[in-house]
């Protein structure tokens, strides 16, 4: 017969025994899970804004109810513009009015030599511009590719004077920005 006391030591010895490898074992799963996580969203991140986010975004959104294509790339003088075609691409870009509550579908081509993107913010900025909308199409650090394009659907949902400008350090402000309106109902 083991004894009462006995019994207890034995159950501390075995827990102090496999104390150890359970919290290691807990904090390696959930290393595991955080670096998951983290590159997962790093992933989701990447695709919203480029080709292939834009289906999931319309399935959020609903469908758009303005689509618009903005071209862009280098000028002659050093300076940087937008058009809405690609023979008329000018520094500063064409102001571009929607409507408050308009889905948009934005759809930026490159037709540049360099890396460029599009993303809208409330004023016009040389390196890292605040997105408003959610409206990024390649960023300062993951432009979009000479001859690529990028996608993104957003609710304009509040009205107001706005900006779209390339994200890229100086390209911005050498005139690859142009006019956001976005007019209230009435
Ligand atoms: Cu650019």
């Amino acid at each position: 017969m083991v004894g009462e006391e006995e019994m207890a030591e034995r159950i501390w010895s075995t827990l102090d025994k496999i104390y150890l490898p359970v919290v290691l074992a807990v904090a390696v799963l959930l290393w595991i899970g955080i670096i998951i996580t983290v590159a997962f969203d790093v992933q989701l991140l990447k695709l919203g804004g480029q080709e292939g986010g834009v289906e999931g975004q319309v399935e959020a959104l609903g469908p758009p109810t303005v689509v618009i294509t903005i071209y862009g790339k280098e000028l002659p003088g050093g300076k940087f513009g937008f058009g809405l075609s690609p023979d008329n691409i000018t520094a500063p870009g064409p102001t571009i009015k929607v409507k408050q509550g308009d889905v948009v579908e934005l759809r930026f081509v490159n037709m540049g030599k360099l890396r460029h993107g599009l993303v809208i913010t409330d004023r016009v900025s040389k390196v890292n511009p605040e997105v408003l909308f959610g409206a990024q199409i390649g960023s300062a650090s993951n432009p979009i590719p000479p001859g690529g394009d990028g996608s993104v659907v957003f609710v304009a949902d509040r009205p107001g004077e706005f900006f779209y400008q390339c994200p890229v350090s100086n390209h911005g402000p050498k005139g690859m920005w142009g006019k956001l309106i976005v007019e209230a109902p009435g």
